[in-house]
């Protein structure tokens, strides 16, 4: 495994960045420490999040045709997490290699030893970085001379604010190269009610995971937030087709993080991530935006979420059919 996870020094320099903004927010990236990645994995199993199980779903239905349509190469599965959705794409493909990216060390280590016992005969790479600053793979014997097929599941693209987005495209375009392919799940909108639920689950799993934040920040940052002096909220700003995350301060209070005062008013709120759902237009265009244009997808059958099959849009190939 490789470990090129932000030095502290980056983190302090992000977080002075994030809460002198209005209103303040902090990198989604931040709130992946070991226990982050641990409550999200527990999100991901709540019944009001249902984006896993679709994603899982079609996943293990159209593999086959999604491998037909990527070709050969070595898989890179960016944000990797726990690598719990790659399987049935791994039998498909049967890749020469497969990369991990995640910013989690010990999470994506014990998600490499599975895989690699699942999947033996196929190599194994982590690299623990924040694969959004990434502008190239590393030099690796594994993945010299072979196509890049990029996996970007669980709709992480979200979390990005769409302009970012489209950067990190952009991004993902010049290290897949231009015979390059990407898969990546999106998720759609809907109600407001079954989003809103979704990111604030009665058993207070998305609540403990944007609190972590906080302990994170006191651990690594020598921070004084008193978690409990803030209320987790979630809400669906339809007109920006996000839902927000939120820590509220209960209070107006002071909080020391490295050496600087930062006040929080009573009601003010600290924006842990943003959460954007596109519509497969929406994304469409969004990824034209970066240089990629539509080959395949497949959707849930409730609208709710989409597998884009994307690829280069200077590539000479005819755009593909819409499979439903
Ligand atoms: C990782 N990412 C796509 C999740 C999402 O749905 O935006 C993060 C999340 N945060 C709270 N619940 C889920």
């Amino acid at each position: 495994m490789l470990d090129l996870h932000p030095a502290p020094a980056d983190m302090a320099r992000l977080v002075i960045e994030g809460l002198s903004r209005t209103p303040k927010q902090l990198p989604a990236w931040f709130l992946y420490d070991n226990e982050g990645s641990r409550l999200f994995d527990a999100i991901c199993e709540q019944p009001e999040y249902g984006l896993t199980r679709t994603e899982t779903a079609l996943l293990s239905r159209h593999a086959p045709a999604m491998a037909a349509a990527m070709g050969e190469g070595v898989l890179v599965e960016f944000g990797a997490g726990s690598a719990r959705k790659v399987s049935p794409l791994l039998e498909a493909l049967a890749p020469p290699a497969y990369v991990a990216l995640d910013i989690s060390a010990e999470h994506l280590q014990q998600a490499c030893r599975n895989l690699q016992q699942r999947h033996p005969s196929i190599p194994v790479l982590g690299i623990c970085c924040d694969y959004s600053q990434l502008q190239q793979l590393p030099e690796q014997p594994l993945l010299a001379g072979q196509r890049r097929l990029g996996f970007y599941p669980g709709s992480s693209l979200g979390n990005f604010d769409p302009d970012e987005a489209v950067t990190l495209l952009g991004q993902f375009a010049r290290l897949l190269g231009s015979d390059g392919r990407l898969l990546i799940g999106i998720d759609q909108p809907r109600s407001a009610a079954a989003l809103e639920a979704a990111y604030n689950d009665r058993a207070g799993h998305s609540a403990a995971f944007a609190r972590n934040l906080l302990v994170r920040l006191n651990r690594e940052l020598a921070g004084s937030f008193d978690p409990g002096s803030f209320r987790y909220e979630a809400h669906w700003q339809a007109q920006d087709s996000r839902i927000a995350m939120a820590l509220v301060s209960e209070r107006d209070q002071q909080v020391s993080l490295d050496g600087t005062r930062w006040r929080f008013a009573a009601g003010e709120a600290l924006i842990t991530e943003y959460s954007h759902k596109y519509s497969p237009e929406a994304f469409t265009a969004l990824a034209a935006a970066a240089g990629w244009r539509s080959l395949e997808r497949w959707g849930a059958d409730d609208g709710s979420f989409s597998l884009h099959l994307l690829q280069p849009a200077a590539s000479g190939a005819e755009p593909g059919r819409l499979s439903i």
